[in-house]
């Protein structure tokens, strides 16, 4: 990717960007570049705050004064931050990520406006971008963020529960289906696969919708140019995905057929993920009834200045090529294989010994509880040659007979593209 002058970023400008500061309660949305939707600031306005109880917006980053620096994006303004020097403005420091994402909300500090964005379109080499990918996140009325981001896929895709052995339909969520040697993977995110044929019933043409609180749409079309398959008859396929957030924890379920004629359909999916992010996730390693509906408490795993740190190696055996993996929760790592940091949780060692990488930090640990599923995620390690810092994603199950105390161990479960995924059978799992 060559950032020098040309707007890699291209792919945000079609949409109108929100964030939200929960402590200020401000929204902040946000025009990317002079194609994007404006925001309620008006048409010279890049970032415009306003307060979710409503009243008048004000710009925080005017887009005439625009500068980009590397991955950094600021937008000045010409207002003096009251009681201070500088002005009034907002920095956007976007990462790589593995989908489109979103705009996070990171400090206000002497009225500079921090965010953070992880999205494929700061990846180098276009490494995942899509053929198509919408915004696929929404805030409720209450400011509360709900995001499906975690769901999309970027390879494969859910096949729908539809009740007919003789079909399959595949979907992805929010972005177009990645299944090389796979009909219909070229820009369909709706795939219906039958016995004659497979046929494509269209792509994500607009943003997530929230219906309700507890209730976000999503909907496919065939594009313009694309004929219809012959089995429409007349009729332009289109699929509505309903994500409902249930009332009480539940345990995951898959995405269902629910209604279909002329190739019109009607997908609902009963997911965790449609409620509010701050149900599902926390920053430390207790998730609480009052605030989750689900007590957890991770913190007992975590190892002192005195233990080893928890390990796996993969492969197994003397082959000198493969990695060691240190690990530590809630914490850092008690001894020094990936340096002194203190944040590194974990660290990829390779067996001959002459690479040391940082596969995740704690600063930014989420635990997330959601359809059943108990993940710690430490992002922000080393860097990998498409941008994307290492990533380690820890799937917790449930073992009361669990080894070490009930500790139970880590087992490297693989990689995908810098992301090292970990299973962990523990009794402080259990719920
Ligand atoms: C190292 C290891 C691997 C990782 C690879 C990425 O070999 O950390 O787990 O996949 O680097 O290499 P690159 O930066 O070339 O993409």
């Amino acid at each position: 990717m060559d950032r020098s002058g040309s707007l890699w970023y291209q792919d945000l400008c079609s949409y109108k960007w929100e964030a939200v500061d929960p402590d200020s309660k401000m929204k902040y949305t946000i025009k990317l570049c002079e194609s994007s939707p404006p925001t309620s600031c008006g048409s010279t306005a890049a970032v415009c705050a306003q307060n979710l109880s409503g009243g008048v917006g004000r710009s925080v980053g005017d887009l005439s004064l625009q500068r980009l620096s590397n991955t950094v994006l600021d937008y000045n303004t010409t207002q003096t931050c009251p009681g201070g020097t500088n002005s009034i403005q907002t920095s956007i420091s976007f990462q790589c990520g593995k989908t489109m994402g979103t705009p996070e909300f990171v400090a206000l500090s002497q009225c500079v406006h921090y965010f953070e964005w992880k999205t494929y379109a700061a990846c180098k080499k276009d490494k995942f971008k899509p053929h198509k990918e919408v915004p696929c996140y929404v805030f409720d009325p209450d400011g509360k963020k709900h995001d499906l981001n975690p769901l999309i896929k970027v390879s494969d895709g859910y096949l729908v529960d539809d009740g007919d052995d003789d079909t399959d339909f595949y979907i992805n969520i929010c972005r177009s289906l990645n299944t090389p040697g796979k009909p219909c993977s070229e820009g369909s995110a709706a795939c219906l696969i039958t016995t004659h044929g497979s046929f494509s019933m269209g792509a994500p043409t607009r943003p997530l919708e929230g219906l309700s609180s507890d209730s976000l749409r999503l909907q496919y079309e065939l594009s313009a140019d694309s004929t219809p398959p012959e089995r429409c008859g007349e009729h332009r396929p289109t699929v509505n995905i309903n994500f409902l957030c249930p009332s009480s924890r539940h345990s995951g379920s898959t995405p269902k057929m629910v209604a279909e004629s002329n190739c019109r359909y009607e997908v609902e999916w009963v997911t965790e993920y449609a409620c509010h992010r701050d149900y599902l996730e926390s920053h430390s390693c207790k998730l609480t009834s009052e605030q989750h509906d689900i007590s957890i408490d991770l913190t007992p795993l975590t190892l002192s200045s005195t233990d080893a740190p928890y390990f796996f190696q993969s492969p197994s055996g003397d082959d000198a090529e493969s990695y060691i993996y240190y690990l530590n929760v809630c914490g850092k790592i008690p001894t020094g294989e990936c340096g002194n940091d203190l944040f590194i949780s974990s660290c990829q060692v390779k067996k001959s010994g002459n690479v040391q990488k940082v596969a995740g930090r704690f600063v930014n640990q989420t635990l997330r509880y959601s359809d059943g599923d108990l993940s710690l995620i430490y992002p922000g390690g080393d860097k990998c040659s498409s941008g994307f810092q290492r990533m380690t994603i820890i799937n917790f199950q449930c073992n009361k007979t669990a080894s070490n105390q009930g500790r139970g161990k880590p087992v490297f479960a693989g990689e995908t593209d810098c992301t090292y995924y970990f299973n962990w059978d523990t009794a402080f799992a259990c719920v």
